[in-house]
């Protein structure tokens, strides 16, 4: 925690951010949601899992309206139980498929438990107690069932395809298509099941769940800017997602990156990337746009602009290839804290896509259409948000270095008394 408040030393906004969220009483929805789980052991174990296997993302979720937040939780834990399968390198293939295949049917299994998955594998546990998600599946209204059933299905079998090797080469994915199809299964059908979700609860309007595209664009601008994000953990784990069809103009082997010869070609590989989600955005906006309930509008735009502010932390920067790297936590929750409106989401998007715009370089190969993307993105909002010339960010006050110099003395005392 204190060191969340030393990586924003220099940052006020995100020290006002970072004391607002540690201390801001907890809302009227989640005091009754807590409350009603002393009364049920079940769905209480299903919460402790959720927060277990993400602690940000789950209080996201816990913040959706009662007609929702079960279906969403139960939804979420049945496609990580899905995804801990998917990922296990130690299960055996042919037992692996099997189960992808089946999944759909194992949720309607009262009493299923699974204990075959590698001593390594994080959640492990959620799978060893799988029993108590389904008991509690088998209570939501058939109508969330169904919709979480079907998208299991469809991940489950696209998973097994490209487990067992169709549209790839060896551990390459090939095209751009193979690329898209696969973010499509992992994450675009993850998004039509929450668009579905939103409209089958009536919480949001039928067209929502009807366009597809967009739902699953807002999977895949998530999914594809992790796996840039991830380059070098997935490299040392044996995984590839990049597409040959865009790295393969930069290098003859994917490891090739990581080598200080091959500098200027993976700066330029890494930004082919980026230009290939930047194309997302105006989708992701769209999107946005047609949400009219307050808390399903927060838990979308909250993944959505901590990618966007993780896209700009990648784009141009080579320590992508030789560490983890990850928006600073006084960044992320000053987001989190923003993300509550379409004028703060779309003046957020606008200023991460500025910051990306001054890191463009002449000398890139995709200079011109990194520009393109961005001046596409840059048309999107002045057409379809009038107000936007209002909405720009406010830059820090004449202030600023006055109070860096305050939290910094503040900052020196506390550490001096620790000693
Ligand atoms: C999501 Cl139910 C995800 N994925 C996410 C998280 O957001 C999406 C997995 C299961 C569910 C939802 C999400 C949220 C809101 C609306 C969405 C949506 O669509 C309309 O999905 C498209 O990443 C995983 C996939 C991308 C594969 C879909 C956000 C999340 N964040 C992590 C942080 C991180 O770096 O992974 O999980 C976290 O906070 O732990």
């Amino acid at each position: 925690m204190l060191n969340a408040f030393a990586q924003s030393i220099t940052r006020p906004s995100e020290i006002k951010a970072l004391f607002t969220y540690k201390f801001a009483p907890k809302s009227e929805n989640i005091r009754r949601h807590r409350q009603s789980l002393t009364k049920d052991e079940n769905k209480r174990r299903c919460y402790e899992f959720l927060n277990m296997t993400s602690r940000s993302f789950a209080a996201v979720i816990q913040e959706l309206d009662d007609q929702l937040r079960d279906a969403v939780c139960l939804f979420y834990l049945v496609l990580r139980g899905l995804d801990t399968i998917e990922d296990d390198m130690t299960l055996d293939l042919d037992r692996k498929v099997e189960l992808l295949r089946s999944f759909d049917k194992v949720i309607y299994e009262k009493g299923w438990t699974f204990n075959e998955s590698g001593p390594n594998e994080k959640d492990r546990e959620l799978l060893v107690h799988f029993d108590v998600v389904i008991e509690e599946f088998l209570k939501l209204n058939p109508k969330f069932q169904q919709v979480i059933a079907d998208i299991t299905k469809r991940m489950g079998n696209g998973m097994a395809d490209y487990a067992t090797g169709e549209h790839r080469e060896n551990t390459s994915v090939a095209t751009i298509a193979d690329f898209d199809l696969y973010c499509h299964y992992v994450a675009g059908l993850v998004g039509h099941g929450l668009s579905d979700l939103f409209s089958a609860s009536n919480l949001e309007a039928p067209e929502v769940a009807a366009n597809t595209e967009l739902s699953n664009n807002m999977g895949l601008f998530l999914q594809k800017t992790n796996i840039i994000r991830d380059y070098r953990e997935d490299l040392e784990e044996g995984r590839q997602f990049w597409p040959r069809e865009i790295w393969g103009d930069y290098a003859d082997n994917f490891s090739d990156f990581i080598k200080p010869e091959h500098q200027d070609q993976a700066r330029a590989c890494l930004n082919a990337m980026v230009l290939n989600v930047l194309d997302l955005v105006p989708d992701v906006l769209t999107y946005m746009q047609q949400l009219h309930n307050q808390s399903v509008f927060n838990f979308c735009a909250i993944p959505q602009v901590m990618a966007i502010a993780t896209l700009n932390l990648v784009f141009n920067n080579m320590d992508v290839y030789k560490r983890n790297v990850k928006i600073r936590k006084g960044e992320a929750v000053e987001l989190i804290l923003a993300s509550t409106s379409m004028d703060s989401v779309v003046s957020i998007f606008r200023h991460y896509v500025h910051e990306i715009s001054k890191k463009n370089d002449a000398r890139d190969p995709n200079f011109i259409n990194v520009s393109m993307a961005i001046g596409k993105i840059e048309q999107w909002i002045t057409t379809n948000i009038p107000s936007s010339d209002a909405n720009a960010r406010p830059q820090s006050s004449y202030l600023t270095p006055i109070i860096i110099c305050i939290i910094a003395v503040i900052f020196l005392a506390i550490y001096q008394n620790l000693q």
